[in-house]
């Protein structure tokens, strides 16, 4: 009995003392990266219609550290500066961009469309947001539906998309689609939509109707 109980203080000692090491170590060494939640990837699409969708389709890399985030954002062209029929694409690791993975594809998107003179003004700092609103989990513990999000550059006009997984559970993407709209400091009134990836994938022309707008 003694004995487990000494054993038992030597644990709670040991982890104290590594606890204290790790907090020590964050404020001394600068070069401890800050880990996100979740581990993401960047995909890049870049239209060739000699190919199929999914071949235009390439992963360029990982990274679950806010520091590594930034390494790649710093060094990778700006969305108004790729070419049309170009999209970035930010999923949770394990995710791949497209309807058919099981994670999409009972999902929808929020989508956001932006008028052709919006590309030099907003375009990259409606990214900008809607990435560090991923990473950053910024939907609470709605965050769990979060997919992922996706960059269209178009010469129609360009869109910008949150995926979430699960396109009938309405109180989440509801809040997410609020939140959103919040975060990218669009007006009230302004009104965005929600389409189902299933409705989107049958479409028979460019519309596809909002399950859900907010
Ligand atoms: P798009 O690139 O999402 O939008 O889809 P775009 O170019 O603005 O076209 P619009 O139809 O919205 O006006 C273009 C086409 O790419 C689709 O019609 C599909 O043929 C193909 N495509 C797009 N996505 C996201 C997928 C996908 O997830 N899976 C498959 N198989 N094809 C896709």
């Amino acid at each position: 009995m003694a004995s487990c109980a000494v054993q038992l203080i030597d644990k709670v000692t040991r982890r104290k003392v590594e606890k204290k090491k790790f907090e020590t170590n964050i404020l001394k060494d600068p070069c401890i990266k800050h880990p996100l939640q979740n581990r993401w990837g960047l995909w890049f699409y870049k239209h060739d219609k000699s190919k199929m969708w999914q071949d235009n389709l390439r992963l360029i890399t990982r990274f679950d550290t806010v520091e590594d985030f930034w390494a790649l954002y710093n060094n990778i062209q700006m969305p108004s500066k790729l070419s049309s029929g170009c999209d970035y694409s930010m999923f949770k690791d394990g995710i791949e961009p497209m309807w058919e993975d099981r994670s999409n594809k009972c999902g929808g998107r929020w989508l956001i469309t932006l008028a052709k003179q919006h590309r030099h003004t907003e375009l990259d700092r409606f990214w900008l947001e809607t990435m560090l609103c991923l990473i950053g989990e910024g939907f609470g513990s709605f965050s769990r539906d979060i997919c992922g999000s996706v960059i269209n550059i178009r010469a129609k006009g360009d869109k910008i998309a949150i995926w979430t997984s699960n396109a009938e559970n309405c109180e989440t993407v509801t809040y997410i689609g609020q939140k959103y709209k919040e975060s990218l400091g669009l007006p009230q009134k302004l009104v965005i939509g929600y389409q189902a990836h299933a409705d989107t994938a049958t479409k028979s022309n460019s519309i596809t109707k909002n399950k859900f707008v907010v």
